[in-house]
This record gives structure tokens, sequence and C-alpha cells, in this order.
């Protein structure tokens, strides 16, 4: 399949998406998620039974999240329909795991989309960090829910307030990264742990997954306590930082933040 910002291919019964828009550091575009997720439904028709989620060889960032410029447009408070959020309400229920192969900078969204991955392996170098706070922006509830089923709060809250990044070593002495691998090992790495899921059963590993989604996302949450935050967050959205926090990034210098 021919994409524009991705690379799609099958190797070893194994699906592999390579994220490639190198001009914007693999920002995730709303073009480059319709085509994630063409390319996932693609693998689906083809039963494919593992994906290999990563960033296009010598990319020096694995993804710089949200596209920055659509968000600025973006008039959706509730942001049930913002693609980010289909993307990962779509790679946690695709039929097969899905691996997310980190190498370099993980920043903002890309970070809850490869937390939503089934088992993640990191280069060593690789970092995390997720970023509203550095631009004023209400990150979503649902967003918030996805990460803290993988990261404790203390780390989470860590991560949200300060907004600045963590090694692969932390990722991984809290859980959120399954290996670290050196830069050269991890992509055969990566594909030797394809191929031990392609030679098991894909049913019993896809109804497994398919358990593990509906009993994590055990809680509920009262319509009232859900319509309190969402007025909240419509607020952060019109507030005069947000658009500073917008503003500062496309002007290449550091926010000025009023709270107001
Ligand atoms: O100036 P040009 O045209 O060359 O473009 C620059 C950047 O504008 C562009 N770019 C992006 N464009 C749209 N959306 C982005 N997220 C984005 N990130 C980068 O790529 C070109 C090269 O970027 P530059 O010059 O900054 O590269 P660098 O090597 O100096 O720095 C690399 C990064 C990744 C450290 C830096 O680009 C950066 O900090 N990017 C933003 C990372 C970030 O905060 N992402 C969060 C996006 S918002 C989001 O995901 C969530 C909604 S939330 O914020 O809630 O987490």
């Amino acid at each position: 399949m021919e994409y524009t910002y991705i690379i799609s291919e099958i190797k070893n019964q194994a699906g592999i998406i390579a994220l490639n828009h190198p001009a914007k550091h693999n920002a995730l575009s709303k073009t480059m998620i319709e085509e994630i997720i063409d390319a996932l439904s693609y693998f689906k028709t083809m039963s494919l039974r593992a994906v290999i989620l990563r960033a296009a060889k010598g990319s020096a960032v694995f993804s710089s999240g949200h596209d920055i410029h659509e968000l600025a447009a973006n008039e959706d408070p509730l942001t049930y329909t913002d693609p980010l959020r289909k993307l990962v309400r779509v790679i946690q229920q695709h039929n097969a795991p899905v691996i997310a192969m980190i190498e370099g900078g993980v920043w903002g969204g890309a970070f809850e989309m490869a937390m939503s991955c089934d088992i993640v392996i990191a280069e060593k170098h690789s970092t995390f960090a997720i970023t509203p706070a550095k631009l004023g922006l209400p990150y979503d509830i649902a967003g918030v829910k996805n990460i803290i089923k993988v990261a404790g709060q203390h780390l989470l809250k860590e991560m949200f307030f300060t907004a600045q990044p963590i090694d692969a070593q932390k990722a991984y002495n809290v859980g959120l990264v399954n290996y670290i691998i050196d830069s050269e090992e991890i992509e055969q790495f990566t594909m030797n742990m394809a191929a031990v899921i392609v030679a098991n059963a894909p049913l019993s590993v896809m109804v497994i997954k398919e358990e593990i989604r509906v009993l994590e996302s055990g809680e509920n949450l009262t319509t009232e306590e859900y319509e309190r935050i969402q007025s909240l967050r419509e607020k952060v959205y019109k507030s005069n930082d947000y658009s500073e926090g917008i503003r500062a990034f496309m002007e290449k210098r550091k926010a000025v933040f009023t709270g107001s």
C-alpha cells in the first residue's frame, strides 16, 4: 500500500507501519493518523497476527506528537472525534498485538499512542514526554485514563506537570517499556518477538487482548463528573494561555502563561 506519511509493509506475516514525515518529526497529523488506521484495517483483512509500529529508519524523533498546526484549529473541546482519540481506540481494539518499537523521542499524544500499544520495545536512548502544560492544553480525560492504566500516578503527574522527557531506563523501571535494546539490535529483536506471537494461536491471542482491554477499563466515571470535567476543559480551551501556548510554539519562543 502506498501512503504519504507512513511506510506500510508485510514481513513474515507481521504488518509493519513506519511513521515517515521527517519534516515535522513524524507529527501525528490527521492525514498520518488516517493512513495508520487504513494500514491497520488492511492488516486485519490480511489476517496478520502481529503489527509493529515504528518510525522510519533514521528518524531523529519517533514522533513529535499531535500536529500542533492542527491543534490550533481544533474547535472540539470534547475531542471524542479528535483523530488521535480514534487512533488510540483503533490500536486498543485491533484484533492482533501491536508492538511499539521506539527509537528517538516520543512526545505528547505520541506517548499516549505508544502506551496504547500492547508491547513497547525501546532503544536505550529513547525518551518519553507528555507536554500539554507547555502548550496550555487541557489533555483529554480519556487520554489521561489510558495513560494512568500503565503509568503510576506519581510518575504521570511528574510527566504532565513538568512536561519534561523521561529516559528509557526510568520508563523501563516503572513498566512503561517491556525491553530496552541497543540500536543495532532493536529491529531484529522486535521482529523475533513478532515471529513468536505470529506462531501462536491468533484467536486465543485476540480474545485475551480483548479480555484485558475490557477488564482494565473497570472503574466508571459518573456522567455528572464527566460533564463537570469537560466544562473545565472547555474553559481551558478558551483561555488566553492556550492561544499563547500554540502561538509560542509557532513563533519558536518560550510561552509566557498568565493563568487566564
Ligand atoms: O519550523 P519548521 O517548519 O521546520 O518545523 C519544525 C517544527 O515546527 C516541526 N514540528 C512540529 N510540527 C507540528 N507538530 C508538532 N508536534 C511538531 N514538532 C515539530 O518540525 C520542524 C522541526 O522541528 P524543530 O526545529 O523543533 O526540531 P528540533 O530537533 O529542534 O526539536 C525536536 C523536538 C521534537 C524536541 C521539537 O520539535 C518539539 O519540541 N516538538 C514539539 C513536541 C511537543 O511538545 N509535542 C506535543 C504536541 S501536542 C500533543 O501531542 C498533545 C495534544 S499534548 O500537548 O497534550 O501532549
